[in-house]
C-alpha cells in the first residue's frame, strides 16, 4: 500500500512534557517515524509517497477558526519577549470561569489546551500541518480507487478537539480525513480507533452525526489519560446517538481481552456498512510501551490488520500513539503486514 511521509515532522522536535509532575523529554519523538520507516521500507510495504498540498479549508472543516490562528501564530507570540525556550501550557479555566482567549500568550495556550501535553516549538506548526496534508493525500488515493493507504502522521492527532489540543495532538488527522471523505461524497464513514488511549478529540468532534460511527478500544479512563471521556455510556447524542461505541479495557489487558474488544467493534462497523474506513492506528497497546499498560505483543498486530482486513472496506490508516521506539516499527508493519495478507 502507498504510505505517504514527509520529513517536515523533524521540525517537531526538542520539546518537553510534564509526565507525573515532572518536565522530561517528549516521548512523542521524531525517532519513532525514523523506526516506522525503516521497517515497513525492509518489509517492502511501501512505496512511499509525498504528501500534496491542502491548504487550511478542510483543517478548517472540523476545526475552530480561532484555535487554527492561535496554533498558526503561537511560537511568534511566545517568542516575541524573548523566549527561546518551548511554549508550554501551565494555566487552566475550571467550570464556572469564562471561556475567553486572552491577550496574553500564556493565556491563550490555557484557553486552547487541556493538558500540558502539547508542547510546541519553532517547527511545531509547520509539523501539524504536514500532517494534516499526509491525511488528506490519503483521502485522495483511497478517493482515486486504491484499496489502502497508511497515512504516516507525525504528530498524531486524535486527543485534538474542534478548538483544543492536548495528548501531544494538534490538528485531528483522522477527523480531518473523515470529513474529506463525506465531503467527496462518501454517506458513510467509520474511525475505528485502536490506540491505547480513548480518542477524545475524535469523539467529540463527530459526537452528534450519525455519518461517521467512532469506535474506539482504549485502557478505561478511571485508569489512564485522558480520564474525563472513554467511558462505556457514551453512545452518541442526537442524530448521532448510536453512533459512538467505546470499548474501555482494564490495565494489563492482553491480546485475548483486546480482540474481543476489536471483534465487537467489527461488527458495530459491519452493521454501520461504511464506504470507508479510517483506523486511527496507534501501538501504544504494545507490552513493553514506556508510558501505557496493556500487554500486547508484536506478533498480536498481524493478527489486528487481518481482522481490520475482513471488513473488506477502502482503509486508511493514520499515525496515532507508540512510544517503545525500539519496536514500534515492528508493530506498525506488522499490522498493515496482516492487513495485506488477511
Ligand atoms: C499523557 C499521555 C498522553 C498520551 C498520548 C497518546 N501524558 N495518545 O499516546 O494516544
Ligand atoms: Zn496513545
Amino acid at each position: 500500500m502507498k504510505i505517504i511521509h514527509s520529513p517536515r515532522h523533524l521540525g517537531h522536535s526538542g520539546h518537553v512534557e510534564l509526565m507525573n509532575g515532572q518536565v522530561v523529554p517528549a516521548f512523542e519523538k521524531p525517532e519513532r517515524v525514523a523506526m516506522i520507516l525503516r521497517a515497513v521500507g525492509e518489509r517492502q510495504l511501501g512505496p512511499f509517497v509525498d504528501p500534496q498540498a491542502h491548504g487550511l479549508d478542510p483543517v478548517l472543516k472540523v476545526h475552530d477558526a480561532d484555535f487554527i490562528r492561535f496554533l498558526s501564530t503561537a511560537w511568534e507570540l511566545w517568542t516575541a519577549d524573548g523566549r527561546d525556550f518551548p511554549a508550554l501550557p501551565s494555566f487552566w479555566k475550571a467550570p464556572g470561569m469564562r471561556s475567553i482567549e486572552p491577550e496574553s500568550i500564556d493565556g491563550k495556550l490555557g484557553h486552547f489546551s487541556f493538558d500540558a501535553g502539547c508542547c510546541m516549538v519553532a517547527g511545531t506548526w509547520d509539523a501539524v500541518q504536514a500532517g494534516a496534508d499526509i491525511a488528506l493525500t490519503g483521502v485522495d488515493l483511497i478517493s482515486s480507487g486504491e484499496k489502502a493507504a497508511f497515512a504516516l502522521c507525525r504528530p498524531p492527532g486524535h486527543h485534538a478537539h474542534a478548538g483544543t489540543m492536548g495528548g501531544y495532538c494538534f490538528v485531528n488527522n483522522a477527523a480531518v480525513a473523515a470529513q474529506s471523505f463525506i465531503d467527496r461524497g462518501a454517506a458513510r464513514v467509520a474511525i475505528l480507533d485502536v490506540d491505547y488511549h480513548h480518542g477524545n478529540g475524535t469523539q467529540s468532534i463527530f459526537y452528534a452525526r450519525p455519518d461517521v460511527l467512532v469506535c474506539n478500544i482504549h485502557a478505561d479512563p478511571m485508569q489512564e489519560f485522558p480520564y474525563f471521556l472513554g467511558y462505556a455510556d457514551e453512545p452518541g447524542e442526537g442524530p448521532g446517538e448510536g453512533f459512538n461505541a467505546n470499548f474501555p479495557l482494564r490495565w494489563g489487558t492482553d491480546y485475548e481481552g483486546w480482540g474481543a474488544a476489536l471483534d465487537a467493534a467489527c461488527a458495530r462497523i459491519e452493521a454501520h456498512a461504511p464506504d470507508v474506513m479510517l483506523v486511527s492506528l496507534g501501538v501504544d497497546t504494545y507490552k513493553d510501551d514506556p508510558i501505557s499498560q496493556f500487554k500486547l505483543d508484536s506478533p498480536d498486530y498481524l493478527k489486528i490488520g487481518a481482522r481490520i482486513a475482513k471488513l473488506a472496506r477502502p482503509t486508511l490508516f493514520v499515525m496515532e500513539g507508540g512510544y517503545a521506539v525500539e519496536a514500534i516499527g515492528t508493530n506498525v508493519a506488522n499490522t498493515l503486514e496482516g492487513f495485506e495478507q488477511g
